[in-house]
């Protein structure tokens, strides 16, 4: 279970010319598994930085009235939590896992364009520190929360400019890091390694890959459009000069909605991997599941306008909206009904990765039928802008995506250090952050029932018994990560030795393919005992 690195090639004393160290290893990195490392790595220390920024905002409203921050640096809070959790912490980490996976999986010896590879994780840095460094210039990180709705991204100071150009660089980043993923799946699969017995964390990821170069060079648009707005003189978003703000709403969110599927699609191939395993069943409906995936992101495309209700649109287009939106709920559904079929009957355990797992399953539910109630569209037009989305999309972001990474983190680190991790740590980090996770967000959708409007630093009265309440939890929950990180540290550090056969029983993807697994593949099979 050693990992292979270019290091340890070194140390057999060839060309150490070729094979850099120290430093310049990570540097100049071909390796998928290094470059997963560091994707990895970088992934967590913005899931804290964000964290960071979260704990600000709970501070905050921790009471009525204002006590630490002033409006305008509570509104850059949101915006900067907002894209770094989802462009800093969420997608590197599965770009991350897949770097490590993907290759692993299909039997293939690294990714097809290595130094792409390479080119991909570096772009994040100066992205990272670009938007990092807006929160500290003058005007602030863009007002217009993470979504830079004009005219506030336009009226924006400098920092609005910083972040524009941090997300074309990540763009470039998820682009060329998504050609890399396809081309590496269609082209270097083992023989017999057909499309229709890939595991799926592989299909769920070419799916995203596709996601990725449709609706990133959409957001590029947009953003691109508001900074000719902003110093060219063009008028897109500007009624007086003939624009329409409106207009940059709906290219926004027809990037905005896929992007939502990016950030859970992988997730669910890491929920599809790790539940046959623990069930020690195969996975059911392996078909059913590829098609629920590229259903899904077909869907996605037709959907963006259920985050506009508000904005005056036609009824034609306020039905149409609706019914595109209910309709995911069936090939999601699907998913779901499937992860509950794989564990029926299966002779289950409750290890930290499978814990991880059937938590997801169930707060994602939730997430997913919250985001059903808001796509009913009068309902919408009440709970628009309150804390009812904000409880809506972060269960399906924390406990739907961020959880899935945890899970998959736990279920992988034995195949990438060689140790198992603390089993008891990692229950104590998965219980403490289920458990905060919920005290911090399920009081959201009633303070959004009752009309809490989301990104305001003050609030009324009655609605403070609620929030103290959650920001206990979002401080819960932010010490719990700080447990993940050492249980990740201790485990690489040393540990238990871990098997072939770490989890007794057989790896997802043996369960997924129908054939034996391809000759290099990471695991010898199964042992019938
Ligand atoms: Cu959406």
């Amino acid at each position: 279970m050693s990992t292979t690195t270019a290091a340890h090639h070194d140390d057999h004393g060839h060309d150490s010319h070729a094979h850099p160290t120290g430093l310049m290893r990570w540097v100049k990195s071909t390796n998928h598994k290094d470059i997963g490392t560091m994707y990895l790595w970088f992934s967590f220390a913005m899931f804290m930085f964000a964290g960071a920024l979260a704990m600000g905002i709970r501070a905050e409203l921790f009471q009525p009235g204002l006590q630490f921050v002033q409006p305008e640096v509570f509104n850059q809070l949101t915006t900067l939590h907002g894209l770094i959790m989802i462009f800093g912490a969420i997608m590197p980490a599965f770009v991350g896992l897949a770097n490590w996976q993907v290759p692993l999986m299909i039997g293939a010896p690294d990714m097809a364009f290595p130094r792409l590879n390479n080119m991909s994780f570096w772009l994040l840095i100066p992205a990272a520190i670009l938007l990092m460094a807006s929160f500290f210039v003058p005007g602030g990180a863009a007002s217009g929360g993470w979504t830079m709705y004009p005219p506030l991204s336009v009226q924006g100071g400098m920092s609005v400019d910083m972040t524009i150009f941090a997300i074309h660089i990540l763009g470039v980043s998820s682009i060329v890091g998504s050609i890399n993923i396809i081309t590496t799946i269609f082209n270097m699969r083992a023989p017999g390694m057909t499309l229709m017995k890939m595991p799926m964390f592989v299909w769920t990821w070419l799916i995203t890959a596709y996601l990725l170069i449709a609706a990133m060079p959409v957001l590029a648009g947009a953003v691109t459009m508001l900074i000719t707005d902003r110093h060219f003189g063009t008028t897109f978003f500007n009624a007086a000069g003939g624009g329409d703000p409106v207009l940059f709403q709906h290219v926004f969110w027809f990037f905005g909605h896929p992007e939502v599927y990016i950030m859970i699609l992988p997730a669910f191939g890491i929920l599809s991997t790790i539940i046959p395993t623990f069930a020690r069943k195969p996975l059911f409906g392996y078909a059913s599941m590829v098609y629920a995936t590229a259903a899904i992101a077909v869907l996605s495309f037709v959907v963006w306008a259920h985050h506009m209700f508000t904005t005056g649109m036609p009824v034609a287009g306020q039905l149409f909206f609706m019914y595109s939106t209910m309709l995911i709920s069936v090939p999601t559904g699907v998913k779901v009904f499937n992860w509950l079929a794989t564990m029926w009957k299966g002779s289950m355990t409750f290890e930290t990765p499978m814990l991880f797992s059937v938590a997801v399953v169930f707060l994602f539910t939730i997430g997913g039928l919250t985001g059903l109630v808001c796509a009913i569209l009068p309902v919408d037009i009440q709970l628009q802008d309150t804390y009812y989305v904000v409880a809506h999309f972060h269960y399906v972001l924390f406990s739907g995506a961020a959880m899935s990474i945890m899970g998959g983190v736990y279920y992988w680190l034995p195949k990438w250090t060689g140790h198992m991790y603390d089993e008891k740590l990692g229950k104590w980090h998965f219980w403490t952050t289920t458990i905060a996770f919920n005290v911090t967000f399920f009081p959201m959708h009633f303070t959004g029932l009752a009309g809490m409007p989301r990104r305001i630093p003050d609030y009324s009265q009655q609605f403070a018994e609620f929030n103290m309440i959650s920001s206990v939890g979002a401080f819960a929950l932010g010490i719990s990560q700080l447990l993940f990180l050492y249980v990740v540290i201790k485990c690489i550090r040393g540990g238990t030795k871990a098997t072939n056969q770490v989890w007794e029983g057989a790896h997802g993807l043996e369960w997924t393919v129908a054939s034996p697994a391809p000759f290099h593949t990471f695991e010898t099979p199964p042992q019938v005992k």
